[in-house]
């Protein structure tokens, strides 16, 4: 029920409506809107009342609700079906549990993480409050190998809805957003195949947004929107980020041109011209990022003029 008057309170944006039309409207008693109201309030929903005129909300906590988030988005696909939880084990692994029976576009969002992961299995610290911890389920007619495209989509997506809110960052192939060569931003893209098509991707997104310390494994190498010096609404970023997605996700499945995504993602590169380190395994190899090609893949030269094609990987600073 609280969801519904926060409904209407959102839906009536910014302007008054009366207790009696939420009564109505939802066949409550004025006193049981009333209480609903006061406990809306206990959120952190700024709610004005006054006497005659009825209710207002002026403003909302930075929390994830779907219907708050509804109300800011502007998008036809992406988001159109919203789950948040205060808490989960990845928002990833759920979205791979429901994906079958979910339409394409069906967002999972959570205020924190218990098992976040990066790839490979690797650890993803998910701070409860401070970060986007998103999984977008997505149902693309596109054949299996032109997944690691989705990857770039989702970094380019993130780091154009950073630059219209006046922060910059960059992309350091494949899957990660650094401002001022820290990691911001971390994407892990997964499928399910099915014989040789795709049945779904989940794109998993994780930014740290409000986080100034972190845990001693990556309080080197990480950083947030707070830490250097924005102070963002999360829910501003999300909804950025997901028109942003919207847009190039229904460009690239339409037009299928993938050079034009990996020419953005050139543009925005953090490695492209710069000494970096190619890794594999245990292994770290010096090299040069040369250039991100008309696949997405990222041609690097190493210091004995030999250069390779990277479909996949991974390279540091
Ligand atoms: C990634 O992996 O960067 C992908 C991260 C994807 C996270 C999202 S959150 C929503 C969804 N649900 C999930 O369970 N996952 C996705 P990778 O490139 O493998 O990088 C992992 C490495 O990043 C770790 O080994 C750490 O060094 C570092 N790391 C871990 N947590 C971090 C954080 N909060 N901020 C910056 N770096 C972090």
């Amino acid at each position: 029920m609280k969801d519904k008057i926060l409904k209407l309170l959102l839906e009536a944006k910014g302007e008054f409506i009366s207790g009696e039309y939420i009564s109505e409207k939802l066949g409550i008693s004025r006193s049981a809107v009333w209480k609903h109201i006061k406990s809306i309030k206990e959120e952190g929903y700024e709610i004005e009342s006054v006497t005659k005129k009825g209710y207002r909300l002026n403003q909302y906590p930075d929390l994830f609700v779907s219907e708050v988030i509804k109300s800011k988005l502007n998008t036809n696909i992406i988001g159109k079906k919203i789950l948040c939880f205060e808490t989960i084990g990845s928002t990833n692994d759920h979205a791979k549990k429901i994906a079958k029976e979910s339409e394409e576009g069906t967002i999972i969002l959570s205020e924190e993480q218990t098992k976040g992961r990066g790839r490979m299995g690797k650890v993803w610290h998910s701070i409860k409050g401070d970060g986007i911890w998103l999984s977008i389920i997505l149902k693309p007619d596109i054949p299996p190998y032109h997944a690691p495209i989705i990857t770039q989509i989702a970094g380019l997506s993130v780091v154009i809805a950073l630059n219209e809110l006046g922060v910059k960052s960059s992309i350091k192939w494949p899957n990660d957003i650094l401002i001022n060569n820290k990691k911001i931003c971390g994407i892990l893209t997964e499928m399910s195949i099915e014989i040789d098509r795709i049945d779904h991707i989940v794109v998993g997104i994780g930014m740290n947004v409000k986080t100034l310390d972190f845990p001693n494994d990556i309080e080197n190498m990480a950083t947030s929107i707070l830490k250097e010096g924005y102070s963002l609404n999360r829910l501003d970023i999300l909804s950025r980020i997901l028109e942003k997605f919207e847009e190039f996700y229904t460009d690239y499945v339409s037009n299928n041109d993938i050079e034009k995504i990996a020419n953005m993602c050139k543009t925005y590169s953090a490695i492209i011209g710069k000494d970096i380190y190619v890794i594999k395994g245990d292994k770290r190899r010096k090299a040069r990022g040369i250039d991100i090609n008309k696949n997405g893949n990222l041609i690097v030269e190493y210091e004995d003029g030999s250069s390779e094609e990277l479909v996949s990987g991974e390279v540091s600073i």
